[in-house]
């Protein structure tokens, strides 16, 4: 059970972010207004919000997901894998710091992204992308053998379309998974049941269980209906702006 989250609206400048979709500049109207129904969705389902100031010189940084890992033993900080946004670590570590009085960071030359990291019970997968490397990676198992977690390795560099592992895994609970058609033969899922999302609703495979609910992309009505079908109550979530800069629902939050 999650008690807490970390949100940080989008800035101003929110288009001048990272993106590689082709779906034109977010309307920043728009995004503050999804942005708000998506921390109202967190409210209602037992959240208490931890709101960081807004911050245009890091228009990423609504993606607060990316820049920490946070388990049920300890934090991490990460070091994000692209340049610009490395500088929005130290507002999470003051954020975070209230919380826990250790936390571990990912050092030069690692990097982490944190929507390269999947937790699924005491077991952590790790996505090798374009933003987290090797060495990021091996870092991050290290800290997580010494809290206790095992982890393994999904190298997605090769799947196209995706950002981040996230971006195609959710972890439901009970060794139950989201999860897209090109991930779903890895042999790292073996042993899980896997909710197949197919090609055309790929961008709902970033869906996010919050205590008693899941949040998923509202629009993609195969996967809500698999998920009512399985007795989990969802709260669909416009979440067009945050898509058209690469983002997903998991990355708007900090959960723990
Ligand atoms: C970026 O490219 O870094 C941002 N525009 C999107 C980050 C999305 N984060 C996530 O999926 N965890």
């Amino acid at each position: 059970m999650f008690s807490r989250a970390v949100v940080r609206s989008p800035s101003a400048n929110f288009a001048e972010g990272l993106t590689s979709r082709r779906l034109g500049a977010p309307v920043y109207a728009q995004a503050l207004k999804q942005h708000e129904a998506y921390c109202a969705a967190l409210e209602q389902s037992g959240l208490e919000l931890v709101r960081l100031e807004v911050d245009e010189r890091y228009p990423d940084s609504t993606f607060v997901e990316d820049v920490a890992v946070i388990t049920a033993r300890g934090a991490i900080l990460t070091r994000p894998g692209a340049p610009s946004r490395t500088g929005e670590v130290a507002g999470v570590r003051e954020a975070l710091a209230q919380f826990y009085s250790h936390l571990s960071s990912i050092h030069d030359p690692g990097t982490i992204d944190g929507g390269d990291v999947c937790e699924v019970g005491n077991h952590f997968f790790i996505g090798i992308s374009e933003r987290t490397n090797q060495t990021g990676a091996q870092q991050l198992a290290e800290l997580l053998a010494s809290l206790d977690y095992t982890s393994s390795f999904v190298d997605i560099r090769a799947v196209k379309g995706i950002l981040h592992l996230k971006s195609g895994l959710a972890n439901l609970g009970d060794d139950r998974l989201v999860v897209i058609e090109e991930l779903s033969n890895r042999a790292e899922f073996r042993g899980y049941e896997l909710i197949v999302v197919s090609k055309e609703e790929e961008y709902a495979a970033n869906c996010v269980c919050v205590n008693e609910r899941i949040l998923v992309a509202a629009g993609y009505p195969e996967l809500d209906k698999r998920l009512g079908e399985l007795n989990y109550q969802t709260i669909a979530l416009e979440m067009t702006e945050f898509q058209k800069m690469d983002g997903g629902l998991s990355c708007l939050s900090l959960r723990f």
